[in-house]
């Protein structure tokens, strides 16, 4: 029952706008904006350590930020589009229309970055399958990785504190008129690759590395709306029933 519950959580998440106005965060890989306190925390396993997403909107911009706790760092792109996915990388899902389409729809869009600080952009083409993505969708995404203090790159004879990521997406990018995200939920994933991909793991239960992780129909929800947040403690376990909640552990 436990289970079921989480999985439950894990697969339906709503995303608070505490401002109808633009949030003041600045993009420079740092994560200590006030405004980041109040995101929604997506935390979910890599094997031995967290990796903890974090997510908010405006009607300008969806905010994703990430605390990955990896104790030895690697990647080799450094800036720019690059096979971000042969690093360290953190990747970001998002079906806009949430028609659980068995593949990737030109509704669907995908963001990795690596820890070394390059990038890269997709959509779908509808043709259905995990091949179908396409590289030649290009967003205005802007990003920052930054090592967290003490750790080191491509150098495994230490235990790093890991590296994080501050983003911001325009949601004219996805064709998504601003005024519009109040209330809507779309589909939603976030995975970590380790180790050159051959340790993926997912914050949706459903996606098996990258065996699955283009269609669309495996993927969680997110819900943007403005007013309340989900109950939960500072374990992050449910502590009521969905509908009737609020974020506590910050108060
Ligand atoms: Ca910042
Ligand atoms: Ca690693
Ligand atoms: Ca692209
Ligand atoms: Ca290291």
């Amino acid at each position: 029952m436990r289970f079921f519950l989480y999985v439950i959580f894990i697969m339906l998440f709503t995303v608070v706008s505490w401002m109808s106005e633009s949030i003041a965060i600045v993009i420079d890989g740092d994560l200590d904006d006030p405004e980041w306190e109040k995101a929604q925390d997506f935390t979910f396993q890599a094997g031995d350590f967290p990796v903890k997403p974090l997510v908010l909107w405006d009607e300008t911009y969806f905010y994703f930020g990430c605390i990955i706790s990896d104790p030895n760092v690697e990647g080799k792109h450094k800036d720019g589009i690059q096979n971000v996915w042969e690093d360290n990388d953190v990747e970001y899902y998002l079906e806009t229309d949430n028609d659980k389409f068995a593949g990737r729809s030109k509704n669907s869009f995908q963001l990795l970055f690596g820890a070394a600080g390059a990038y890269n952009d997709t959509d779908g083409k509808g043709l259905g399958g995990n091949a179908d993505y396409d590289f030649g969708w290009d967003s205005h995404i802007e990003y920052v990785t930054a090592l967290e203090p003490g750790s080191t790159i491509n150098d495994g004879n230490d235990v790093d504190k890991g590296w994080r990521l501050e983003s911001r997406l325009p949601w004219s990018d996805m064709d998504i008129k601003g005024n519009t995200v109040k209330g809507k939920t779309m589909g939603w994933n976030i995975l970590y690759a380790d180790d050159a991909g051959a340790s993926v793991s997912s914050w949706s239960p459903k996606v098996n590395g990258f065996t699955n992780n283009h269609e669309a129909s495996n993927w969680g929800e997110i819900t943007f709306i403005d007013g309340y947040a989900l109950d939960v403690d500072c374990e992050n376990h449910l502590v009521t029933t969905w509908g009737n909640i609020r974020l506590s552990c910050s108060n």
